[in-house]
């Protein structure tokens, strides 16, 4: 009986055994940090199996706060690391009562801070680049084993084969253009396979574009690896052109691992069969008069109505987005970051989230995209001061789309310049104007050529603007060509001569169209006297006339003369020092003791 008894007890206990598996590890985030940061505790997100009850044995470091979700599928742990602790493999053992695992980490010696980490602003030009539509510098990743079958350069939402190595094949041709920076859209691993949620025309879609992030942590596969993108940084920085990265902090991939298994219950907004609809009601965020109820489908909404929202309000989530950010600066030594859809996460966590990079990187800049053309509700995200909600997002610029629509309409469409000029009359409202990243086209709106009535000459009178007046500019990499293409995805096409046998090559000067040298050497000229005359960057902008089609401001002693009209103009202005059109197009017609008069010829510009 008593035999019976034990028996019956140890097959209890073997059954008891049997159901409790050893643990698996598969995945840590972050896989490495740095001693002496200013984020110490790091907390360690874990992923494998049979994860429930973990404690971690942690030699050379101390570890704490060890948690594991309901699934036994994430574990979460803060390690601690020791002062002076020399960089090399620091693995953990994860331990359950059914067994061990050994936890990846390693302590990395930090980059060298000279050339790394600068931070941008009006004393650059920035180039904006779609790493998939830019350049193919490497074959062999096109259609990579981890995403097979997603490469087809006839359809505008398939991957082309532009990469990493391409970018740095072609930093030379920026180098000379007179860029001093590159924004990169996202280089994370996105989805690997075909999007059948996010569909146009019945097509299903791939994330050529980067935004549709499955691993934080990894590169995406047809662009490349950590280590290509790490010495595409080292070589810009060479070359003296700076990096600015992509972010998407808001949301992730609709297949992104966490959409079928959250670390934490409330690690999305709702869940992908239960979540409301971002309506994209921004201006309820910057009304004293919202209430909480209100606000929420534009915070708390998924984007498009597919895309996983984050929730920034779970402390996980949080610091997991604020370590993500300085782990992508710290392994790779990126000047700035690019923050994707601002208004969209709450400004509190952008506070908490811009505060650990400046702790850490006090030079590098973030800019954040509100994208709206009301200079009142782009004012309202402005860094540098609180709002009536109490808080300071800190942000240090913000794209300025207010201005990017009168460039439009008036250097493409033919509408009166005055509005430009009458769209810089609110830079009142900014705390400062200069910081705003002014553009007259990026890779969510259709190209300039594609408005109607463009012209290259409507386009050079545009650039002439945008390179001389306030703010940090931006060329979104075509344009400077004259690319043309309609809205997304064909305002993403290939740059002519990126692709190995292409027939037709632009990134070389005996390659482009009469029309694509016109406005690529018109850019060129404009980055080289920006790049010579200060005044021309940071400068006080005064306006000396402003007609219905003529535009005449000071910068300085450089003054800037735009007749975007169809036919010649004259304009009377101040005498002035130099009396030598930089562009040599425009010469002054006539001087007396009273002033100048310029004559300048149709849809013409010119640089004193
Ligand atoms: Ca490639
Ligand atoms: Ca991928
Ligand atoms: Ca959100």
């Amino acid at each position: 009986m008593k035999l019976a008894i034990l028996a019956t007890l140890a097959a209890a206990c073997l059954a008891t055994r049997a159901v409790a598996q050893a643990p698996v590890v598969d995945k840590v985030d972050p896989p490495n940090w740095w001693g002496s940061h200013s984020i110490n505790p790091v907390r360690l997100l874990v992923h494998g199996r049979n994860l429930t009850g973990a404690r971690f044995d942690c030699p050379r470091l101390a570890c704490a706060g060890a948690r594991v979700s309901a699934a036994g599928t994430y574990a979460f742990v803060d390690v601690t690391i020791p002062r002076g602790a020399a960089p090399g493999a620091y693995p953990l053992t994860l331990r359950t009562p059914a067994g061990a695992a050994t936890v990846p980490f390693r302590i990395d010696a930090p980059l060298a801070a000279a050339g790394r980490f600068a931070g941008f602003g009006p004393d650059d030009a920035i180039y904006l680049i779609m790493p998939d539509r830019f350049a193919n510098g490497d074959a062999s990743n096109d259609d990579p084993a981890a995403s097979h079958g997603l490469l087809d350069r006839n359809e505008g939402r398939r991957y082309h084969g532009g990469d990493l190595a391409g970018v740095r094949a072609k930093l030379p041709y920026l180098k000379d253009l007179g860029v001093t920076a590159i924004w990169l859209n996202p280089i994370y691993d996105n989805t690997n396979s075909l999007d059948t949620k996010e569909v146009y025309d019945g097509k299903p879609t791939t994330a050529y574009h980067g935004y549709h992030a499955i691993d934080y942590y990894g590169v995406e596969e047809h662009f490349g690896t950590l280590a290509e993108f790490r010495s595409l940084v080292d070589a810009a920085h060479a070359q003296g052109i700076k990096v600015i990265l992509d972010m998407v902090a808001n949301h992730t991939s609709a297949y992104h691992p966490w959409v079928a298994d959250m670390p934490t219950p409330t690690w999305y907004h709702g869940t992908a069969q239960s979540h409301v609809n971002e309506t994209w009601q921004t201006w309820t965020l910057a009304d004293p008069y919202s209430s909480a109820d209100v606000r929420r489908s534009t915070l708390d909404g998924w984007f498009i109505d597919i895309l996983p929202d984050l929730n920034q309000d779970d402390p996980d989530v949080a610091r997991y987005e604020i370590q993500n950010t300085l782990w992508w600066v710290g392994v790779s030594g990126i000047d700035g970051i690019r923050q994707d859809t601002w208004p969209y996460v709450p400004r509190r966590f952008w506070r908490d989230w811009m505060t650990a990079i400046k702790a850490q990187y006090p030079s590098l800049k973030v800019v954040g995209e509100v994208f709206d053309g009301d200079p009142a509700m782009v004012s309202f995200f402005e860094g540098g001061r609180a709002q009536f909600d109490g808080i300071d997002d800190k942000v240090d610029a913000l794209f300025d789309f207010p201005l990017y629509y009168p460039i439009r309409n008036a250097f493409a469409q033919g509408h009166a310049v005055r509005d430009v000029a009458q769209l810089l009359s609110h830079d009142r409202l900014y705390r400062d104007p200069s910081s705003l990243v002014t553009h007259l086209g990026l890779h969510d709106v259709s190209r300039f050529m594609n408005e109607p009535g463009a012209t290259v000459d409507g386009l050079k009178l545009a650039y002439t603007f945008l390179l001389t007046a306030r703010g940090t500019p931006l060329i979104y990499y075509g344009d400077e060509i004259a690319l043309p293409g309609g809205n997304d995805p064909d305002n993403r096409r290939d740059f002519p001569g990126g692709w190995p046998g292409d027939a037709h090559d632009a990134f070389q000067s005996t390659g482009r169209s009469p029309a694509e040298a016109a406005v690529h050497d018109h850019v060129r000229a404009l980055l080289r006297l920006r790049a010579q005359r200060a005044e021309l960057r940071r400068g006080r902008m005064e306006n000396l006339v402003v007609g219905e089609q003529t535009y005449v401001y000071r910068r300085g002693t450089s003054v800037v003369a735009i007749n975007n009209d169809t036919k010649p103009a004259e304009v009377r202005v101040p005498s002035m020092a130099r009396l030598t059109d930089a562009l040599g197009v425009c010469v002054p017609a006539r001087r007396d003791a009273s002033g100048v008069t310029i004559a300048i010829p149709p849809r013409t510009s010119c640089v004193f």
